[in-house]
């Protein structure tokens, strides 16, 4: 995944934990690199092993880390200077998730080394939806439920999150259903 990703899990731990932790995490997970390059494609190995040494030294979940990863990535990309391409792909959560597909094409055209996950959705109602999750990578569907979480705030549209078909459980792809939920 491009170096992006990995600056991301970065900023997420030296926020929260300072760039101790971050080094401590760094050399859990054996990876030896100093400054990620944002655009430039490292091995998804790289990634993973960075989350199993967070899980380990923070002492949570590797599915907690990829939601709160997932939570972060919405501002933390448009504050890196991808506000334009997220403005472009919606001005709703509904419209923004219909959208993705063409949002990842257009970053894929400038970072060809880009694999991006595919979505569609489905039973669309102006309340609810079915998100198809479709991807190459193993393990990210907590990591989705976060940015899902992350957009929700950013729409400032609360919804609530059940995951309907599950990838590790033996179904063809994850799918989860989103509901609007009522503020009190
Ligand atoms: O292959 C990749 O390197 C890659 C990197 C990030 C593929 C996808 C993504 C984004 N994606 C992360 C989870 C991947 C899960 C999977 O592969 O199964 C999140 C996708 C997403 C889902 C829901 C809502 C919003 C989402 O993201 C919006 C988005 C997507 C991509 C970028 C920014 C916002 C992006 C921008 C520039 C990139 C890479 C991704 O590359 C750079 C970075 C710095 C300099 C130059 C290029």
């Amino acid at each position: 995944m491009y170096g992006l990703v990995n600056r991301a899990i970065e900023d997420l731990v030296t926020q929260a934990y300072g760039s101790d932790v971050w080094e401590r995490i760094k050399h859990e997970a054996d990876v030896d690199i100093d400054v990620f390059v944002r655009m430039e494609a490292y091995p998804d190995d790289i990634s993973y092993r960075l989350v199993a040494a967070a899980s380990k030294v923070l002492e949570q979940s590797p599915d907690r880390i990829l939601g709160d990863f997932g939570r972060f990535w919405p501002q933390y990309t448009g504050r890196e200077g991808y506000g334009e391409i997220l403005d472009a792909a919606g001005s709703s959560l509904w419209e923004f998730l219909f959208n993705l597909d063409e949002l990842h094409s257009r970053v894929g055209l400038i970072y060809p080394n880009l694999q991006p996950p595919s979505f569609s959705c489905t039973d669309v109602t102006e309340q609810s939806l079915e998100l198809h999750y479709y991807s190459e990578r193993a393990g990210l569907a907590p990591m989705v439920v976060g940015l899902l979480e992350g957009l929700s705030l950013m729409f400032d549209t609360p919804v609530s999150i059940e995951r309907t078909q599950c990838k590790e459980e033996g179904a063809d792809h994850d799918a989860f259903r989103i509901t609007k939920t009522i503020r009190d």
